[in-house]
């Protein structure tokens, strides 16, 4: 569906990005905020929106207060995706599993207690995971809801052998729910304006000492609300697809740029939401420029180096040749 962005909203951002401090981003943000349409169409973008606002408070934060004072993860790679769960569910393991992190990984639970990240290679991009502790009733830490908020979406770990499951699991929902930050499979047509809802994928770990009927009953249970995967970092079950559904789950897109006559480069595409136009990666590639773009040609599905205007929207891996 069609953003349909309104002059405001355009004109909003355009002062966003020619912001310079950290309070006229916020200033112009929440204009952007204010102004953009409220539909289906603009639904991952205002999602986006408030996760810049989190991360321009969390930039503030850290300048105000006292040293140490403040955890965060400088996000890196493509996308930055928490891993969430109950104590002792597997999170660190998933963690080295994917990333060359080396986490502390124990049979006990509360083994980690500092955001951990990792980079996760996926064919030609990286996607920094990030393991944190564990969230139970009883305990949160409280820079845990300011991580969580920044994050372009989250792992959600069950364990199917433990005997708390899944009261366990829905303590993390109930927990995260209510400082703002709901776990959601997909994003709901109406968001409450104050929410930041992540979406999330549910995983299964442990399936190699898993009985059957039991991850039956919690895919049963949780298949109307996330995506759901069965993993076993032991005997390494699950973790392709899991790979692949991650990056799916992210709703991006790799795109080549190509200089005019000159072979293109594979080796390192940008990474765009769905949704951005051939005059958004021109802006990607160079703001003072994107407003000289001309036209542009692009090779992919059944394009084959024809000419597209400027809001044709990319797919991954389309090529395209910038001509200013
Ligand atoms: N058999 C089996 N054991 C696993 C698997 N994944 C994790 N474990 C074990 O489960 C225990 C807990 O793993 P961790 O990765 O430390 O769990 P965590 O969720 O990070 O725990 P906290 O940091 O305490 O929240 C360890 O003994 C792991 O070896 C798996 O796929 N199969
Ligand atoms: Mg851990």
């Amino acid at each position: 569906m069609p953003a349909n962005l309104t002059p405001q909203y355009k004109a909003a951002e355009a002062k966003f990005k020619a912001a310079r401090s950290v309070e006229d981003k916020k200033t112009a943000l929440e204009e952007m905020m204010a102004t953009i349409p409220k539909h289906k169409g603009t639904e991952k973008m205002r999602a986006e929106l408030k996760r810049r606002m989190a991360r321009l408070r969390q930039e503030e934060e850290s300048r105000t207060a006292k040293h140490g004072h403040v955890v965060k993860v400088e996000p890196e790679g493509a996308a930055q995706i928490v891993l969430l769960g109950p104590p002792n569910c597997g999170k660190s393991s998933l963690l080295a599993a994917l990333t060359h992190a080396e986490p502390a990984i124990a049979d006990y639970p509360f083994t980690t207690t500092r955001p951990q990240p990792g980079m996760m290679p996926f064919e030609d991009v990286q996607v920094q995971l990030v393991d944190l502790p564990p969230i139970t009733n009883e305990h949160m830490d409280p820079w845990m809801p300011n991580i969580v908020r920044v994050a372009d979406a989250a792992l959600l770990l069950v364990d199917p052998t433990s005997t708390a499951v899944p009261e366990d699991v829905e303590e993390v929902r109930e927990r995260l729910a209510a400082v703002r930050s709901p776990l959601v499979g997909a994003l709901p047509d109406e968001v409450d304006y104050r929410d930041c809802p992540l979406e999330t994928l549910m995983v299964i770990t442990k399936v190699d000492r898993a009985r059957e009927e039991d991850l039956k009953v919690l895919e049963e249970f949780y298949a109307g609300t996330f995506p759901i995967l069965r993993i076993s970092v032991t005997t390494h079950l699950g973790l392709e697809p899991l790979k692949v559904a991650i990056w799916r789950h992210l709703g991006l897109v790799r795109v080549y740029a190509k200089p005019p006559g000159k072979p293109v480069d594979r080796h390192d595409p940008f990474v765009l939401p769905l949704g951005f136009t051939v005059h958004d990666l021109a802006e990607r590639i160079h703001r003072e420029l994107a407003e000289t773009l001309a036209f542009a040609r692009v090779w992919g599905g059944k394009l084959d180096g024809q000419r597209v205007a400027r809001d044709f929207e990319l797919r991954d891996r389309d090529v395209v040749e910038l001509h200013f």
